[in-house]
């Protein structure tokens, strides 16, 4: 499976959610292309240049000596707020993570830059540093963005379809892998128990992309968002965004600020000092703790 046909998606209904839900949950991968990201694409694409010359190539075995990377992307590119929170791509995460959770969140962001003479990634599941079995329950959903053409040459992403579903091997036949094969502004989801990795480039020029990860609400997230995106620079997101990055507490009583919710401190007049603590329960707890109080 060199190549696969894009899905073009014009709308963000629920019949369009449902089809390529089930395609990721099948395949393990979905390819998509959003025709009307156009114009927000192009400014993505100018606001992380800068930064994919100027960072230096990583120093390890797994992340590549001739791959560059970098994260916070939320706060290097505003353009970059639109596909984080598509209404197509986090309706996916709700049919996908929301099972599993009371809100999933981001786990990280990070531009990809893939450099000529790259060798190929050790194939590998991003869900692997979670070291508890999770089989038949999804931890982690990702979108790879091409910010360049992706190709075979290039070191597009190379995934192996249904592999979610067999036990990880380092060792895949290549008979059937999928070499993700995009144009610029086209998008691969796929799932954290896929097996994949980086392509080898053999092309003369970089192959860029961004990675937009998404995982379960109770899990730890991979890229230190409060770092990434502290109050005074989060403030500027918009509310959604806040919420994505872990600035709203998982029911029941996770990730609180001195027992409320982490939002109040994004507020212009928030209140200083000593505040009471709340309970933050999902509605069904709520309701059974009131009925046995009554
Ligand atoms: O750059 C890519 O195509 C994939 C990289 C990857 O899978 C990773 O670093 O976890
Ligand atoms: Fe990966």
């Amino acid at each position: 499976m060199s190549a696969m046909k894009p899905l073009i998606v014009s709308d963000s209904d629920d019949q369009t959610v449902a089809a390529i839900t089930a395609e990721l949950e099948t395949e393990g991968l979905v390819h998509l292309r959003f025709p009307a990201l156009k114009e927000t694409f192009a400014r993505l694409q100018e606001d992380l240049k800068p930064h994919l010359e100027s960072y230096p190539t990583c120093e390890g075995m797994f992340f590549g000596y001739q791959t560059k990377r970098f994260g916070s992307v939320f706060s290097k590119s505003d353009a970059s707020w639109a596909l984080a929170t598509h209404p197509v791509v986090t309706g996916v995460m709700n049919k996908i993570l929301g099972p599993f959770c009371d809100r999933y969140q981001i786990n990280l962001t990070q531009a990809i830059r893939i450099e000529p003479g790259e060798k190929e990634q050790l194939p590998h599941r991003d869900d692997e540093m979670f070291p508890f079995p999770h089989q038949g329950t999804h931890f982690m959903v990702n979108a790879m963005w091409a910010l360049s053409d992706f190709s075979e040459e290039n070191g597009g992403t190379r995934i192996w379809p249904r592999s979610h579903k067999d036990d990880l091997t380092r060792e895949p036949s290549y008979d059937d892998v999928y070499y993700a094969t995009m144009e610029a502004g086209d998008v691969v989801l796929y799932l954290g128990s896929a097996l994949h990795c980086g392509g080898a480039n053999r092309s003369e020029a970089p192959r860029d992309g961004l990675v937009i990860s998404y995982s379960l609400g109770w899990l730890r997230q991979s890229e230190n968002q409060y770092l990434a995106y502290p109050p005074e620079v989060a403030k500027r997101f918009p509310v959604e965004l806040q919420e994505l990055i872990g600035y709203r507490a998982h029911r029941p009583n996770l990730g609180w600020l001195d027992g409320q919710e982490p939002m109040r401190i994004l507020a212009d007049d928030v209140t200083e000092g000593p505040v009471p603590t709340l309970d933050l329960l999902p509605p069904e707890i709520e309701a059974m703790v009131k009925e046995m109080a009554a």
